[in-house]
């Protein structure tokens, strides 16, 4: 209601039922007589847009007014979820809504639900992008994320016997968040070669000629800040056939299907999002929508800066690009390309304004996740990219070996060019060349960084170009939309939520009642009730009665080894056969305990699918076992995604975190979960440390060895004699006899750890794994020393606000201050 003066916020509840009449009658020609909730939700929806549109406007019109620097976030993934509750909820209409619709006949929770989840990702990058994008409106930078606008997001999940099956994900039937373009677009180049040509002067111009042509043609998102009128702009590029290409010789002869196949190909850029995750595959249409996407993003952002008619030296002062990961680290190329080849610039003068204008976010160590390209395949599709790089490179290495000229391995190591066969670009080398400032996601993960993969930049470029910057979420969704009760429960010791949620430091202002009994009542309260609503979703999906009382015990994110989901389901079979062999009396007083997983497996990843299908397995083992009753249920919930987590997340006791050390780069579920008054048991990896430093060792259950420990242990695992832990032992016996169904689909999974050298090193952390799992047990058994954890928790949680993160990269990196609006227009 903070909006109420703004021209944009609706005049009270009888405007709002207006304009969903409005839209009901006149935009989707329905009759209010036959409105469902499907027709309601879009009125809904789009008389709420109606009111960002104004807001959207003018943020862009004061933006270009100001012309003041501007941040642009290129990322392949934005994992957005739902949009009509955020959007309610951000320009402060959602009581209104509520009532209004209430007097329509509908609920407004029904209404919200019907939204399909924009899934344009897979998992932490993504979100992370998203919740940045909101952070940066709500602190009113100006900013624009690029992207594509995949026709397919990531695929939806179900579970058939026990297996993934993956179904297409068409997102796009109706979704009246985007607005087409189709005035903007920009034709993209790819194939053809390279001439050069010498002007009298003696200068030499690189003309990139014939090959084919694409057009990207924008949609438009508005992205509405939290309390502010500040609404930014997510432009996802489309790919279409430009106009020449489409063979209307072919059309005219008769050939349709040829010519549509042209068509075809030239929509097929945009079709699909590849959903691996962690994993680089050198797919030649995954190539050709990266440089799709940068070309045509570089162009709107070239576009507008010579609107200013300013000199190609002030370019670094209006525009700050941040690549999320490598996956846009040709932007880079195609820069230095439109300096030199297009704009006439010097190549030292182009490439100080490309280094000055970049800066690089590495998510990852894992070295099957360092994207690589072949230089035939760049060559085939980029030729005068390829040269360019090969440019770049040479420069770099000369300047390597005027500075280390001692150290004549150092330059074969830092090469961009990795000199295997066939010959691949290093993209991570290449992003840092280019950028001037290369930050890691978590404290750990930076320090990682520093000191093995970028050791030897460190040396060439000096410690300042390495900066950390911790990953956050952003309270909005993740407290506030996903927990309303927890939110306004906070509200009522920490101040109003326009106060807190946009300063989550106020967090701390709860922890003064953590004595006081009213409010630990309330607390109890709250998560109890978010319980109940997760068994009724368990129940209406899975058909599996779980009691809210035992104790909920979560781990959702996508499957991988390195997640150690395998970890988890091995120690959920210990559980099982420890409570098969006590008495019945025994059994009724342990602590009864809910096993809940979630998370997609990459198609491809055979062993990710089979850690699902040992789960749903032991799922249907255990939860039809009349000697275990409710002591233990495990649960799989398929088609993990953003708005699941929002009623996952608020549900939980314990969630687990539990990466082998030093391979997760942060973890953000982890912020999440303890946000929403939940607890933690994981390793010393990622996020989880500054989590520990933030609310207090004695608040997390931390366990397993210690990434500095990693390498050696590895080592003494596949050289060393290794003994597997005996309770590990226990549990491979049981799946090998085949109580969870034939031992040989298992197979893989006990092998990697018999046979195979247990790199994730399953066996070494089990024993801790299992004690710290029973010292859990111990704590949730002292409710009152639990709820006191959770609060203490909570209050100290507040630097973990993608607020704080996104202050720190306009601040260390970027260089841009808010614009602040004028609310009192
Ligand atoms: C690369 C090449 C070809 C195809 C796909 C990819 C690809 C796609 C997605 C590679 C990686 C990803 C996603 C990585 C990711 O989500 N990383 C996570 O980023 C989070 C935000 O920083 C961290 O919190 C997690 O620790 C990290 O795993």
């Amino acid at each position: 209601a903070w909006l109420k003066n703004q021209a944009s916020g609706f005049k009270g509840k009888d405007q709002f039922e207006k304009e969903v009449v409005r839209h009901v009658e006149t935009t989707l020609a329905r009759s209010m007589f036959n409105c469902d909730e499907t027709a309601a939700y879009a009125a809904t929806s789009l008389a709420f847009r109606d009111r960002l549109v104004i807001e959207w406007n003018r943020t862009q019109q004061r933006q270009t007014f100001a012309d003041s620097k501007r941040v642009y976030y290129l990322s392949l993934e934005f994992l957005m979820g739902r949009a009509l509750d955020n959007a309610m909820l951000n320009i402060g209409e959602k009581e209104v809504a509520k009532s209004g619709l209430s007097e329509l006949g509908f609920r407004v929770e029904d209404i919200i639900q019907q939204e399909h989840d924009a899934a344009l990702g897979n998992g932490g990058l993504g979100r992370l992008a998203a919740c940045f994008l909101d952070s940066l409106a709500s602190l009113n930078f100006p900013a624009w994320g690029y992207g594509l606008r995949y026709r397919y997001g990531i695929f939806k999940q179900e579970i058939i016997d026990g297996y993934q099956v993956e179904v297409p994900d068409y997102w796009l039937d109706f979704n009246p968040w985007e607005f087409p373009r189709h005035d903007v677009t920009v034709d993209i180049q790819f194939y053809g070669n390279v001439n050069k040509t010498t002007d009298d002067s003696g200068k030499v111009t690189a003309h990139w000629e014939g090959g084919e042509t694409v057009r990207a043609v924008a949609y438009d998102v508005p992205i509405p800040g939290y309390a502010t009128p500040s609404t930014n702009n997510l432009r996802l590029w489309s790919s279409q056939a430009a106009s020449g290409e489409f063979d209307f010789q072919k059309f005219n002869s008769g050939d349709y299907e040829s010519s549509v196949g042209d068509q075809q190909r030239a929509e097929t850029i945009s079709a699909v999002l590849y959903p691996n995750d962690n994993l680089d595959r050198g797919k030649e249409l995954r190539l050709k929508q990266q440089y799709f996407w940068v070309a045509a993003s570089l162009y709107d952002i070239v576009r507008r800066f010579k609107k200013s008619k300013r000199p190609w030296r002030e370019f670094p002062d209006q525009v700050a690009i941040q690549l999320n990961d490598t996956h846009p680290t040709l932007a880079i190329v195609e820069l230095q390309r439109i300096l030199i080849d297009l704009e006439g610039l010097d190549w030292d003068d182009a490439w100080n304004i490309v280094q000055q204008t970049f800066s690089y976010t590495n998510h990852t160590v894992l070295p099957e996740a360092l994207e690589k390209w072949s230089v035939g395949l760049v060559q085939h599709l980029l030729p005068r990219h390829l040269q360019i790089i090969y440019d770049i490179n040479l420069f770099f290495l000369q300047m390597v070996e005027r500075n280390f000229p001692k150290d004549r391995e150092m330059l074969s190591r830092v090469s961009i060019i990795e000199e295997s066969q066939p010959k691949m670009v290093r993209m991570a080398y290449l992003a840092i060349v280019g950028s001037h400032k290369v930050n890691g996601v978590a404290e750990l993960h930076s320090d990682l960084i520093r000191t093995t993969i970028f050791k030897d930049f460190v040396t060439i470029f000096g410690p300042d170009k390495f900066v950390n910057v911790t990953n956050g979420i952003t309270p909005r969704r993740w407290l506030h939309q996903a927990n309303p009760g927890l939110s306004s429960l906070i509200a009522s010791k920490a101040g109003d939520p326009e106060h807190y949620l946009k300063d989550l430091t106020l967090l701390n202002k709860i922890e003064l009642s953590v004595n006081d009994p009213a409010f630990r009542k309330a607390w109890a309260e709250v998560k109890l009730a978010n319980k109940q609503r997760l068994a009724d979703y368990i129940k209406s999906t899975t058909g599996i009665v779980v009691s809210p009382k035992a104790l909920f015990d979560v781990q959702v994110k996508r499957i991988h080894e390195y997640k150690r989901q395998q970890m988890n389901i091995f120690g959920v079979i210990f559980r099982y056969l420890k409570l098969k062999s006590m008495s019945p009396e025994e059994r009724k007083k342990v602590l009864p305990r809910v096993s809940i997983f979630g998370g997609k497996a990459a198609p491809g990843y055979w062993m990710a699918k089979q850690i699902i299908h040992l789960i749903n397995s032991v799922g249907s083992v255990v939860n039809n076992d009349p000697d275990i009753g409710d002591a233990l249920k495990v649960i799989f919930l398929e088609d993990y995604n953003v708005s699941k987590a929002e009623i996952i997340i608020p549900a939980s006791d314990i969630s687990e975190h539990i990466s082998t050390a030093g391979t997760e780069a942060s973890g953000t579920s982890n912020m999440k979960f303890v946000l929403n008054g939940g607890l933690i048991i994981g390793t010393c990896d990622g996020a989880n440390i500054e989590i520990t430093r933030e609310i207090g060792e004695e608040n997390i259950f931390l366990f397993g060895n210690l990434a500095e420990d990693v390498d050696d242990l590895r080592h003494k695992n596949t050289y060393g004699d290794h003994k597997i832990d005996p309770s590990l032992d226990k549990v491979f016996n049981v799946i090998q006899s085949g109580t969870f169904g034939n031992a040989q689909d298992f197979q893989g999974m006990v092998s990697a750890v018999r046979e195979h050298g247990d790199f994730y090193l399953v066996s070494d952390d089990f024993h801790s794994y299992l004690e710290t799992q029973e010292l859990v047990d111990k704590s949730y058994a002292d409710q009152e020393l639990w709820i006191t954890k959770c609060i203490t928790s909570v209050a100290r949680m507040g630097f973990f606000s993608s607020d704080r993160c996104i202050n720190e990269y306009a601040e260390e990196i970027w260089n841009v201050e808010p614009l602040q609006p004028d609310t009192n227009n």
